[in-house]
């Protein structure tokens, strides 16, 4: 099994309901470093080009106005199969179809406002990582 790196983002709503902690703890828990962080509050001109795989999609200009709707908490976590991981601990994208125990379903209100987000495979996860964390930012050990 590979170490990996993958980007996840908690959401405004899930800094708004003070859960930072919470959600922190799960990564430990599960054996996820957090590798880098920082709190943001994304422009739409960031939020555009961190979703711009999205930007045909209907719910694209929903997602944008979300994500800079407040701070949000950004973290590079690392380890054993670290991508996966990080989605299984999420849950399903639409709460209401999480599985209980996961993030979203405990912590989730809505698809817009989900909690979360975590990188979806190698490739996005280098480029996100990159995106909000140039090299120099990241303190693997
Ligand atoms: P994320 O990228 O945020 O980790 O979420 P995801 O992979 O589970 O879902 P994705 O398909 O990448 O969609 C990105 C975000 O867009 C919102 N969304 N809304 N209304 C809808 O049908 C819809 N579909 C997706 C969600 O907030 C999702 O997290
Ligand atoms: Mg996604």
């Amino acid at each position: 099994m590979a170490i990996e790196r993958t980007l996840s983002i908690i959401k405004p709503d899930a800094v708004a309901k003070n859960v930072i902690g919470q959600i922190y703890a799960r990564f430990e828990a599960a054996g996820l470093k957090v590798v880098a962080s920082k709190m943001a509050h994304l422009s739409q001109r960031e939020a555009e080009a961190f979703y711009a795989v999205h930007k045909e999609r209907p719910f694209f200009k929903d997602l944008v106005g979300f994500m800079i709707s407040g701070p949000v908490m950004i973290q590079a976590l690392e380890g054993e199969n670290a991508i996966l991981k990080n989605r299984e601990l999420m849950g399903a994208t639409d709460p209401k179809k999480a599985d209980p125990g996961t993030i979203r379903a405990d912590f989730a209100d809505s698809i817009d406002a989900n909690a979360v987000h975590g990188s979806d495979a190698a490739d996005t996860a280098c480029v996100e990582v990159g995106f909000f964390f140039p090299g120099m930012n990241v303190f693997s050990r």
